[in-house]
């Protein structure tokens, strides 16, 4: 992290706004934990526990945090339940902190690799497509060349979704027919975006095939192929998750990245949804960071994930 902070004053209300019905969850369970009490002792523990893991933020997190949190009760003595949000807010910001992956500080990609691919994976209806478009967006706003190949050839509507959000976006983007080869699709669009000095490459995948199996094997099949246009792509996998799901989500991640190598996720529709938490989890359990949060439909939703800003505007007052 930098000296200055980049945090606009739109970026947290936009944050603040999409967090908006996963604070209030957390905040209403967390009166009741505490009502009657004036002072941090287990039984106030034990309720607090209930209340990270009915907020979808893990069991393993939760306990870590529960842990923290006695530890500091422990050594201040007295600890008023009016502390516990602040307390709170610290002992998880710094958990997160702890675990080793650096938060992006905006959108951008590393200037020597030209053009940086991007793969965007994960199952269908988490937001993929959406995500790519978003992305586009940022980069292009950022200055950069952006090239977009839609390898999602499984299903009617996924290319021509792509292409209203390259035209919305104003990227180009490469395409076959439906039922094409993805992987072929992808060459293509590295071909196209290497002779043509592109900046970025973003290229979508289908989040369903027949079986998982099927799945594996043919992102297994699409990085083989780009690695003739460009040895070292795909630079990023992009796992895309769908927070609205909570706990579902924590868990396509654990199969996804046992199955195949992802380094970056993006947790999405954390608007609108009270689950949340379920970043607190993904991002304390997994050595692969959060890159982005998704906070909406429009083109503007995208969040670099940052972890102290998040925690902040869960916990803030
Ligand atoms: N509220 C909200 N909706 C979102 C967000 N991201 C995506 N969506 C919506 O979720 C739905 C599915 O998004 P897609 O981008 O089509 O998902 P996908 O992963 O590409 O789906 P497949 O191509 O079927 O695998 C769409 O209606 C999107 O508008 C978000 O951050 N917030
Ligand atoms: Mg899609």
């Amino acid at each position: 992290m930098g000296i200055f902070s980049f945090f606009s004053k739109e970026k947290k209300e936009t944050l603040d706004k999409g967090l908006s019905k996963t604070k209030e969850n957390v905040f209403s369970k967390l009166t009741r934990a505490i009502a009657g009490k004036s002072k941090v002792d287990d039984e106030v523990l034990d309720n607090l526990e209930e209340v990270l893991i009915t907020s979808d933020v893990g069991v393993d997190t939760t306990l870590k945090i529960i842990e923290r949190i006695e530890k500091r009760v422990a050594r201040d003595k007295y600890v008023t339940t009016q502390e516990l949000t602040t307390l709170l807010r610290d002992e998880i910001a710094t958990l997160l902190t702890e675990n080793n992956t650096e938060d992006a500080e905006s959108f951008t990609v590393p200037e020597d690799k030209k053009p940086y691919v991007i793969m965007v994976v994960g199952v269908n209806g988490v937001g993929k497509t959406t995500t790519i478009g978003k992305l586009a967006y940022q980069f292009k706003k950022a200055g950069k060349n952006v090239y977009l190949g839609a390898a999602d050839t499984f299903r009617a509507a996924a290319v021509e979704q792509l292409v209203i959000w390259s035209e919305r976006v104003g990227v180009p983007i490469v395409k076959q027919k439906m039922g094409s080869d993805p992987a072929s699709v992808a060459f293509d669009t590295l071909s196209s975006a290497k002779a043509n000095g592109a900046d970025v490459v973003i290229i979508d995948t289908a989040g369903r095939l027949h079986n998982k199996i099927n799945l594996m094997n043919e992102l297994t099949k699409i990085k083989n192929v780009m690695k003739k246009v460009i040895p070292d792509a795909p630079h990023e996998v992009l796992l895309v998750l769908d927070g609205s799901t909570g706990q579902n989500a924590f868990e396509q991640a654990k199969q996804f990245t046992a199955a195949t190598e992802v380094n970056a996720l993006a947790v999405t529709k954390l608007d609108g949804t009270a689950k949340g938490g379920v970043v607190i989890g993904i991002s304390d359990h997994f050595r692969i960071p959060v890159k982005y949060i998704g906070l909406g439909e429009g083109m503007e939703d995208l969040q670099v994930f940052n972890k102290k800003e998040f925690v902040n505007s869960l916990f803030g007052e």
